[in-house]
This record gives structure tokens, sequence and C-alpha cells, in this order.
């Protein structure tokens, strides 16, 4: 079934959150060419959407979030020897490296199976189970990425209909795993039930609160709705590959950005999967898609958020710029064709909120 979009509404100034918002859903399982049309939709809609009957078994979901939430649990001693994340490793509270922070430690995989099997080792005792475990994920969320992608070259009437998975099916593609974990919070004067209590129990034993020796900063807390206040889990921003796809736990925090401004709750699904436009793949359809901003907000929960991203990425000497089929007149080109590679580079030396894509805008 494909579900319709309503108008998302997130009233500014109310006391209230509106999360009347439905998530543009596909069903991978329906005829291709109604799911072509939808997915083409939601990625110029929103540039997201979430997709359900995916043939992803639920077992490779489960081993996945057992290895990486056994990891979280660890002492910070032992998750320490698998960092400091250079992009790759583990970290903790600093992204990337130019002082943003967020309420989170995380862990960030190359998703190749040679670099997975050495990276491995620092993170598990298990380094085979491990790397076996991530490497079946991450074949069975690639699939799913080039499953959609062959659709959207079909609802762009593409005759090649891998012209874009096959960036990154390619074997030297430039892919990318994260599993990020995300304390517990309780807003200073949030009054909880008993029930919230007993379906978010936490077990504080394995807390990441044992490492937050420092003060957090003032702009770390933001967004005070009525009595309510949040903290940023992951700062705003948009992905710089071709697609993401990402999987969460039942603990709620992602918003979205429509493209009016307003910050949309995602409502968690931890058996689908929600899937990002990033901003090469804006670039690749000379902006008729657009790369979706989102954020992490730290809610009321006393169970962690943990999410897995999957985040697909061509190989880092491929240009990156609209194909004849899309764009028939370079003359209407609006951003310069860049090497992934290069891009790459210009998102490490920006802010994580930065709009990298403005840096290759044709004036
Ligand atoms: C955002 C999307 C992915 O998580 C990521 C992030 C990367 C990182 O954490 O190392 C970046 C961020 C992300 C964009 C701007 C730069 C790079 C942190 C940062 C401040 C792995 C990616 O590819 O870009």
């Amino acid at each position: 079934m494909v579900v319709a979009t309503p108008i998302p509404l997130l009233r500014r100034g109310g006391n209230k959150k509106t999360a009347a918002f439905g998530v543009p859903t596909i069903d991978l399982s329906v005829d291709k060419s109604i799911a072509s049309e939808m997915i083409v939709k939601a990625c110029e809609d929103y540039g997201f959407f979430k997709v359900v009957s995916h043939g992803v078994p639920k077992k490779v979901i489960a081993r996945m979030e057992r290895e990486a939430a056994d990891f979280f649990s660890r002492p910070v001693s032992q998750k320490g020897r698998a960092g400091p994340a250079a992009p790759f490793g583990y970290g903790c509270k600093n992204i990337g490296f130019n002082g943003d922070k967020g309420d989170l430690e995380y862990i960030l995989l190359e998703a190749n199976p040679v670099s997975l099997c050495q990276r491995a080792k620092t993170i598990s005792n298990d380094p085979s189970t491990f790397s076996s475990v991530t490497n079946d994920y991450v074949s069975a969320v690639k699939k799913v990425a080039c499953d959609i992608l062959e659709l959207v070259a079909e609802g762009l009437w593409i005759e090649d209909k891998s012209i874009f998975s096959k960036l990154i099916s390619n074997s030297q593609n430039d892919s990318c795993f994260r599993v990020n974990h995300y304390p517990p919070f309780i807003a200073p004067n949030h009054h909880h039930d008993d029930q919230e209590l007993i379906d978010n129990h936490w077990d504080p034993v394995s807390s990441v609160h044992e490492e937050e020796l420092e003060e957090e900063p003032l702009h770390m807390m933001t967004s005070t709705v009525g009595s309510k206040s949040s903290r940023v889990g992951f700062g705003e921003h948009t992905d710089p590959q071709i697609l993401t796809i990402l999987r969460s736990n039942d603990v709620s925090g992602l918003q979205i950005s429509s493209h009016d401004g307003f910050w949309i709750p995602v409502p968690p699904d931890p058996n689908e999967f929600f899937v990002f436009v990033g901003d090469s793949f804006q670039a690749l359809t000379n902006g008729r898609f657009k790369s979706v901003r989102h954020r992490v907000m730290a809610m009321n929960s006393w169970k962690p958020r943990m999410s897995m991203m999957y985040f697909a990425a061509p190989a880092l000497d491929t240009w990156i710029t609209a194909p004849p089929q899309i764009n028939s007149n370079i003359t209407n080109n609006i951003y310069r064709p860049f090497k992934w590679g290069d891009f790459k580079q210009i998102v490490y030396s920006l802010r994580l909120a930065d709009s990298r894509l403005d840096y290759f805008k044709n004036h």
C-alpha cells in the first residue's frame, strides 16, 4: 500500500508540537511502476521517505542491534580503545573535526568487508562475529539502497536502470556505516508516568552517564516548547552521500525539516527503514531532488535511542554531475561537476550544519 502524504504540521508558537505528518511510505513489494512514481515524488517533496516490505530479515537487524548494544554497554575505557573517531572508529560527543558536538556516542565504520575486518579488532572481543554480523547487515541494506536507486531511474524514465545503483555497487565504493547511541534524557521538569517507566526501562549500569564529566555547553540546551525542554543529540545537517538508509529502535528523536523550514518529528519504526536523499543525489538530479535537513533531539525517555545508518557513496574518483538523461543542456547545470572525493574533503573542512553544495553552484 502506498500512503499519501498530508501537509506536515508543526505549529510554531503553540504549546504542543503536532506530529500529524504522514511520512511518505513506499511498499517495495508493490508494482514497480507505482513504487517508482511514489519514490520520485517523495524525493522531490521531502527528500525523505519510509520503506516497508523491504525484504531484510528481522534476524539480520536483531543481530546487528545486539552487537552494537553490546559494544555501547562496555566501560568507557574499553570503548575508548576503538577511538577517537578520525573519522572512523568510536566517538563520544565530538562530531567531525571542527568543533561540532552532540549528546551521543557512536561508531563510524568503513562499509567494505576488508576495512571492516580490520576495524572489528578494535571494537569487539569476537571480531569475526562482529564483522560477519555487520557485513550481513550492510549487504542487506545496500541491496535495499540499490533497489531504491533502480526504482528512481525507472521513475525518471531513464533507460539505464542501473545509472545510479552502479555508483554504489562499484567495488571501490566509499560507503560507510554508523551506529549512534543517545543517552536517556529526562527534562528537568518532566513528570513521567509509571507506564513510561515500565515501557522505557533503562539500565543505568550500562549508562554513558559514567563518562559525562564535562559540563554541557549552553547551546546544547535548545527548543523549549511550553514547559518541555530537549537537548540536541545530533545537530541539523544534510548527509553528503547519495542515499542514507536508517533504522532505529523504538525511541523517538529524529526530526526532518520540511522545505519551508518546519521541524517535523518522525515517529520511530524499528521494523522499517527510513531513506534520506543526500547532497550528492541532489547534484546528480540537478536539484530536482533535495537533500533533507534532519537532526536528532533527545526526547524524554529512560531508554537510549540507537540508530544505524548506511551511507551509500560512490568511489572517490566518481564524477558527480547530472547525466544528460536528466539535464540535456549542460549550460543549465546548477552545480559544477565534482569528484566525490573532492566533495568529501570540503565536507570535512566545514561545519555539520553548513550547506556544502552552495560551494559548487554555478553563478
Ligand atoms: C553527516 C553524515 C554522516 O554521519 C557522516 C558525518 C561526518 C562525520 O561524523 O564524520 C561529518 C558530517 C557527516 C557532515 C559534516 C562533517 C562530516 C561530521 C562533520 C562535521 C559520516 C558524513 O559523511 O557526513
